[in-house]
This record gives structure tokens, C-alpha cells and sequence, in this order.
């Protein structure tokens, strides 16, 4: 097998289009490509050059247009070949099972960003990035996934290292001038220094909330009496016909989700049964799942026919909106007996409209957006932004910084204090991936996508 440790993959969506892009990464790609081109195949990194593709049995698959890159300066640190073919699924599994039959292997799942991760191309935050990149769904995903890429997690964790090793260096410096020997300002230093540290650590911690409404988006629940106009409601964000509408009651049985991007929000919108007293079955069962679904919500957008008095909605209901984030929709403000529901839930921001004639619904985006704005922590453009598993390992060194400054305040030797330091210095490195557990690896780079 000639070309045993080179991988490939399509790399585009299957399926009929202009293009198809077909990856190959590998220690011998110049070589393969004379092999499938011709002998006098010479490419000049980085320059596309047009090309006949001949299979091993010397049939011409495809015209197509091959861009070199040389070792060292790829996307992968080893040599690859890029080839742009016709989008014909036909071409594409010719090309694959004759790169196969020269001994080619296919790719698994974000292979190529993984090698990229294995020869030093990207720290793990970097590669996680570029399938972040790939999913986001909106213009703010998109910015945190791009700084993400540029190294800005690696930058921050090496800016921590360097303050920990400094203050490693003045508690060492205790170990040779005995405590009494200190003026005491200079003891404060240290712990002065830690304790800022973990402060820092834990407002980053803070933003992982934030990363997860990103790229999960916000779980919104629609909720309200029946007939309230909550289908109306989630018809208006979808700009289509999407559920049925009807003026009578009990419509909605069934939970109907419905993405939407709101501002710099995606919002997954459950649209569900309305919350009333009722003996017909199969609306008790719309209803319970409506009560099971408020438990995985961060946000609620509570619909009032404000023709209509005040619903009772269950108390279970009530508390988990107050104690969440919610925005009152006023609905119905068309009718003659429409009135001000401003005392229903009246800590919650509350916007007063008409689905059915468009009246105040232009405010509608705009309300929403604040009231996400106002009830989660919504990081600053400059801020960084952290994702779970990066979160786990800051909350690991905030625990080894505590640890350092409960032994500094019980007065333990400062070479015993300094040795907690050093876990805090290894969880910043788990961030940024000097992990050496492969298991864990591929499960990371086993949520990419073939050709990634
Ligand atoms: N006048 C008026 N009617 C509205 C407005 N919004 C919705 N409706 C009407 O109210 C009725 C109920 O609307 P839906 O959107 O189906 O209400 P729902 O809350 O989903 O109702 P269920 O699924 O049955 O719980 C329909 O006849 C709508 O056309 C509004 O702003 N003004
Ligand atoms: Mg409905």
C-alpha cells in the first residue's frame, strides 16, 4: 500500500452540487497526485493547478483543479491535496474508491483538525473552535468561535500561568528569608495576587452559561391559557404558517419546536398546550408535558389574551417563571375590551400588542432581546468566552488556588502552599488540551463532522 498513512474524505455535503471538495492529508500527497495526474505533475504550494484525474485503471474521472499544500504549511502540519471536482456524487465515489485502491484510507470524523491538534497546528480550544465555527447560528456565535480559533483561550491561559509562576517565585522566595524576616506587606503580596486570580478565573467561569445559550440556543418555552394566541406567537417569530392557528381553545396538544434567530439569540421556541383546569384527557397530557418542559426552559414567554381576565395559571407554573427569566406578552390589544395586565407577574418586563393586526409588534425582537439581556449574564464583545468543558478545568483551579490559600492562612510552610499551585498551572493546560488521554480525545473530535 503505496499511500497507507495518507487519509481522505469529502470534505462538502454529499449530494448534487457546482463543487465537490475532496481532502487528503498524508506524508506522500505530491506523490499520490503525479500518481492520479501524471508524471509531470509539479505543483506549486498553494496555487491551483487544473488537472485530469486518472484513475488506476487509466480512466480520465474528472477534470478538476488541485491545490497543493507542503508540509509544515498546512492545515494539518502534513502535506495535503485539496481537489475541487464537479459536484457530480458519481465523480466523488469514483475518486474515493480509487484513492482507496491506492491505498488511502478514509478519514474518521474531524480527523484532519485532530492531526492539525496532534502536530501542534491548534491547542484543543483552537480545534473545538473550528466545529464551533461550523454550527454557530448566529453573527455573535460566529465572533466567539473566530477569536476562539485565533488563540485567544491559549493567550488568556498562558497570561494565568505566567502570574501563577510569579507568585510561585515570591512564595519560593519565603523558603530563604524566614517569615519574620518579612516586612508583612510583602506576605500579602502572594495572597493578594491569588486571590485576584481566582476572581478573574471565576468571572470567566461565568461566561460558560452564556456559550451554551450560544451554541444550544435558548430553550424557550410559549406558554399561557388556552387561546391566549401562544401559536400566533411563535407563527410571528417563524415568518411562516407554521402551527395551526384556530379560535378554539386547546388547539395545541403537542409541544412544536421552532428555531428562530432573534438579534444575536437563537431561540429554540416550544410552542404548547395551553394551562387551564380541564377534564378532557388528552389536554391533561399537552399540559403535563407543557409543566415538564418549563423545567429545561431559560427563558418564558408568557402569552395573555388581554381581553380576557387573568388566567390562573398552576402555581408550580408561576414560581419557576418567577424565579427564571420571562417576557408578558399582552396579546389581543386589538379588542374593545382590552385592558392593562401590568399587575399579572409584575416583576416580569411585560410589551402590549396585537399578533393579529401587527400592532407593537415591532417591538417584539427588540423586547425579547432586552429581557434575555437583562436575566443572563451576557458577556462584553471583548469579554472571552468559555465552554463547559473549559469551565471544568477553571473550576479545578480555583479549587487548587483555595487550597494554596487555605495553607498560607493556616501557615503552612510556603513550599507545601507553592505544590497547590502547580494544579492550578496543569488545569490551565487541560484547556487548552496538553491532555493525554486518547479516549477523551476522540470523543471530542468524534462531534465533528467526515472532512473536518
Ligand atoms: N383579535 C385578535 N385575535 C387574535 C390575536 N392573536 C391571536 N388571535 C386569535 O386568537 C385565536 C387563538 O390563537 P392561537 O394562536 O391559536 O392561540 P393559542 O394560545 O395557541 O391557543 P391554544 O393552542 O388553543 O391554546 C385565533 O383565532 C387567533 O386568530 C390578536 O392579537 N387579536
Ligand atoms: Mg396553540
Amino acid at each position: 500500500m503505496p499511500f497507507g498513512e495518507t487519509i481522505t474524505a469529502l470534505s462538502t455535503p454529499a449530494g448534487e452540487a457546482a463543487l465537490a471538495v475532496i481532502r487528503l492529508s498524508g506524508p506522500d500527497c505530491e506523490a499520490l497526485g503525479r500518481a492520479c495526474f501524471g508524471p509531470r505533475w509539479s505543483p506549486v504550494p498553494r496555487q491551483a493547478s487544473l488537472c485530469s484525474y486518472k484513475s488506476l485503471n487509466d480512466n480520465t474521472l474528472d477534470k478538476c483543479l488541485a491545490l497543493y499544500f507542503a508540509e509544515n504549511a498546512s492545515y494539518t502540519g502534513e502535506s495535503m491535496l485539496e481537489l475541487s471536482l464537479h459536484g457530480s456524487p458519481l465523480i466523488v465515489q469514483l475518486v474515493l474508491e480509487d484513492l482507496l485502491a491506492r491505498g488511502c484510507r478514509m478519514a474518521e470524523p474531524g480527523e484532519f483538525t485532530k492531526t492539525a491538534f496532534l502536530n501542534g497546528k491548534l491547542d484543543l480550544s483552537q480545534a473545538e473552535a473550528v466545529a464551533d465555527l461550523i454550527h454557530a447560528r448566529s453573527t455573535r456565535a460566529l465572533q466567539v468561535a473566530h477569536r476562539q480559533l485565533a488563540g485567544a483561550i491559549g493567550q488568556r491561559m498562558d497570561a494565568y500561568t505566567k502570574r501563577l509562576l510569579r507568585v510561585q517565585a515570591e512564595l519560593e522566595a519565603y523558603i530563604d528569608f524566614p517569615e519574620e524576616d518579612l516586612p508583612e506587606e510583602d506576605q500579602a503580596g502572594p495572597i493578594n495576587a491569588i486571590q485576584t486570580l481566582a476572581a478573574d478565573i471565576s468571572n470567566l467561569i461565568d461566561t460558560q452559561h452564556y456559550a451554551s445559550l450560544l451554541h444550544d440556543g435558548v430553550q424557550t418555552v410559549i406558554l399561557g391559557a388556552p387561546n391566549a394566541g401562544k401559536s400566533s406567537l411563535l407563527n410571528w417569530l417563524a415568518g411562516q404558517d407554521r402551527v395551526i392557528v384556530s379560535e378554539t381553545p386547546g388547539t395545541t396538544r403537542d409541544v412544536v419546536a421552532e428555531r428562530v434567530v432573534v438579534g444575536d439569540f437563537v431561540l429554540q421556541l416550544m410552542d404548547t398546550a395551553g394551562l387551564h383546569a380541564s377534564e378532557d384527557a388528552l389536554e391533561r397530557l399537552g399540559m403535563e408535558k407543557t409543566l415538564a418542559w418549563l423545567d429545561r426552559a431559560d427563558f418564558y414567554l408568557v402569552v395573555l389574551d388581554s381581553a380576557s381576565p387573568s388566567p390562573t395559571l398552576p402555581e408550580a407554573a408561576l414560581e419557576k417563571i418567577r424565579a427564571g427569566n420571562a417576557l408578558v406578552i399582552e396579546n389581543k390589544c386589538d379588542l374593545p375590551g382590552s385592558t392593562d395586565k401590568s399587575d399579572f407577574l409584575p416583576d416580569c418586563p411585560h410589551l402590549r400588542l396585537s399578533l393579529r393586526t401587527g400592532q407593537g409588534c415591532e417591538a417584539l425582537r427588540q423586547g425579547i432581546t432586552n429581557a434575555l439581556s437583562a436575566g443572563h449574564h451576557i458577556p462584553h464583545e471583548d469579554e472571552l468566552v468559555v465552554s463547559a468543558r473549559h469551565a471544568a478545568a477553571l473550576t479545578r483551579a480555583i479549587d487548587a488556588l483555595q487550597a494554596t490559600l487555605a495553607r498560607l492562612s493556616e501557615g503552612a510552610p510556603p513550599e507545601l502552599a507553592a505544590s497547590d499551585l502547580r494544579l492550578a498551572v496543569e488545569a490551565f493546560g487541560d484547556v487548552v488540551g496538553k491532555i493525554d488521554n486518547e479516549a477523551m480525545l476522540d470523543q471530542l473530535f468524534a462531534a465533528f463532522c467526515i472532512g473536518k
